[in-house]
This record gives structure tokens, sequence and C-alpha cells, in this order.
């Protein structure tokens, strides 16, 4: 059964029934974690696959056998899936595993567990524009509307998987709380790939050297991982992701939001960022990143 139009609703959100039913995503928020574990966290279209493989390749010390030969579904599962408790027990240690679930729903079982959390995040407007588009192509996704349309439900925080605002509130505030728990972004994954491996690897405790590092750059870069059907997805069926709609490695870019908003979006969207997000104390990089990264376009 596909149970494409089928909708889980957990704590509030909304979870497709394709990947998920109340029975996995119980066991997910009650799960045994190992202090060996590591536990990549985003919100969707943050940058999730390529952390996947950031971390797969740093495991390895920078040899891209593993991320070329085994799914990123099966290396590093996520906890909620119906389909990942068999996966889970095939994993060997230190396990890598992937959730979209927030801090709300997870954080009382990572209480007093040493695994390493590794959050990350993207810029909201790029965020709802890869989520956007990615509902064209993903069946068991329902149908995104007009942009307009989609765009008021992210802000909402009514379409699947919830409020960004919620998610990023949510794990960002524990940074000062948890110590086993890493921020990354995309745009740092971006701007400065060799220095995001070097953070990561350091935080996993898995220091590699400079050949080492540059491996994990090579096969972790946009053009390698679009071309890896271990990581881009194409083995998917395409009744479940339409490939003549899409592809899951689209644009692999830092402020294409400025593609697809209006002026009128932009006032909209920064209105909401700006109440939603009063009070946090995160720095964003992304206008900076973003400046950098035209600039650095323009001189190429
Ligand atoms: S998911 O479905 O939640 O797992 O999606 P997620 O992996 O979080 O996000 C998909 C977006 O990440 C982009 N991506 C990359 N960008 C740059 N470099 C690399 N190596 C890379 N790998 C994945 C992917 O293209 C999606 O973003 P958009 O903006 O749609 O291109």
């Amino acid at each position: 059964m596909s149970r494409f139009e089928v909708t889980e609703t957990f704590h509030g959100v909304a979870f497709p029934g394709h990947l998920h039913d109340q029975e996995s995503l119980q066991r997910a928020v009650t799960f045994p974690f190992q202090d060996t574990d590591i536990l990549i966290v985003s919100y969707p279209k943050s940058g999730t696959t390529w952390m996947q493989q950031m971390v797969t390749l740093i495991s390895n010390r920078g040899d891209p056998h593993v991320s070329q030969t085994v799914p990123n579904w099966a290396r590093a599962p996520w906890l909620e899936h119906h389909y990942s408790a068999e996966l889970v027990q095939t994993l060997s240690r230190p396990r890598v595993m992937t959730t979209h679930l927030s801090h709300d729903m997870l954080g009382h079982t990572l209480q007093g567990s040493k695994a390493k959390v590794i959050y990350v995040s993207r810029n909201p407007k790029d965020t709802v524009v890869s989520f956007y588009h990615f509902h064209k192509m993903a069946n068991f996704l329902p149908d995104g509307g007009s942009f307009q349309e989609f765009l008021n439900q992210f802000l909402e925080g009514t379409v699947q998987f919830g409020s960004w605002f919620d998610h990023f509130k949510g794990w960002t505030s524990q940074l000062g709380a948890m110590t086993n728990l890493l921020h990354v972004t995309y745009e740092e994954m971006s701007m400065n790939p060799h220095g995001a491996i070097k953070r990561v690897s350091s935080f996993l405790q898995c220091p590699l050297v400079e050949d080492e590092v540059n491996s994990c750059v090579r096969h972790c870069s946009f053009s390698s991982m679009k071309d890896n059907k271990m990581i881009n997805y194409t083995l998917v069926s395409h009744d479940i992701l339409d490939q003549s709609k899409g592809s899951f490695m689209r644009r692999g870019k830092v402020g294409d939001w400025r593609n697809m908003f209006t002026e009128e979006h932009n006032q909209q969207f920064d209105k909401v960022l700006l109440e939603k997000l009063k009070g946090c104390s995160i720095e964003f990089v992304w206008e900076e990143v973003e400046e950098k990264e035209t600039h650095r376009e323009t001189h190429h």
C-alpha cells in the first residue's frame, strides 16, 4: 500500500503517510539511543542529504566506497520512517541516523544520552523554495498549489513536517544546554566546505589529514552528489519521485529564493520571520554568505 494520500498527525504535526505511521513515529520518540550514536537533525530541504554524505565520508576518512555503494537512507536511516526499524539493527557502530523531528518530540529521548547531534539549518527562504519544487515531484506529498499558497502554508506552519520556525527555534535553543549538539548551516557548507568538514570531523572526534579532508570535499560537491545514484534519489521509483517533474539535486545554491520571491513575498516573509524569531540569539549568516557567493560567481 503506497499510502500517498494518507497524512499522519503526530504531536500536532502532519507527516506523509507513505513514510510514517503512528507506530514508527512513536518508536522514534522512545528510541533507545546509544552514547556512540550520531544523529543528523534537520527540517526538510535544509541540507540533510549533504550532511549524510559528509558524515559518511568523514567516518570513512574520505574513502568514497560506502558513499558510492550504499544508498543514503540505508547508511543513515530516518528514525521515524516505518522501514527503518530493521535497517537500524544492521548498522555498525557508530550508528548514523537522521531525523526531521522537532526538539519538542525528541528532546526528552535524547536527555542523558551522549549521542552526537548535528543540527543542519538553511535560510528558510531557500528552504521554502526547495520544498515547493520538491512537492511537484514527490507524489507522497500533497499538491503544493501555487507558490503563494505554499508560502502561506509554510509561514503558518501547516505544511507537512510542521513549522520551520518552531523546528529551528526548538533545536537552536538547546545550543548552550546540550554539549553534544553541533549547528552547521547549509550556507557554511556551501561557502566553506573544507572548514565545515573539519568542524564536523572534530566534533565527531574523527580528525582527518589534509588529503582526507580534500577527498571529502570532492565527494560532497553538488556535481559529484548529483551524479551519485546512491545519494541523488534516482534509485527511487518514478511513481514515488517523478523525475520528469524535477530532480532531487535541483539547484544546490545559496540565495535561489531571489529567483522565486517577489518583493511582496519577501515582505510577507520578513514580517513573519521577525515576529517568530524574536528573542532568538542565533546569528544569521544567510545574507552575508549570499553576498559573497554572488561576488564569487561574478568573478569566475
Ligand atoms: S530532504 O528531502 O529533506 O532530505 O532534502 P535535503 O537533503 O535536506 O535538501 C535538499 C536540498 O539540498 C541541496 N543539496 C545540495 N546543495 C549543494 N551542494 C550539495 N552537495 C547538495 N546536496 C544536496 C539539494 O539540491 C536541495 O536544494 P535545492 O535548492 O532544491 O537545489
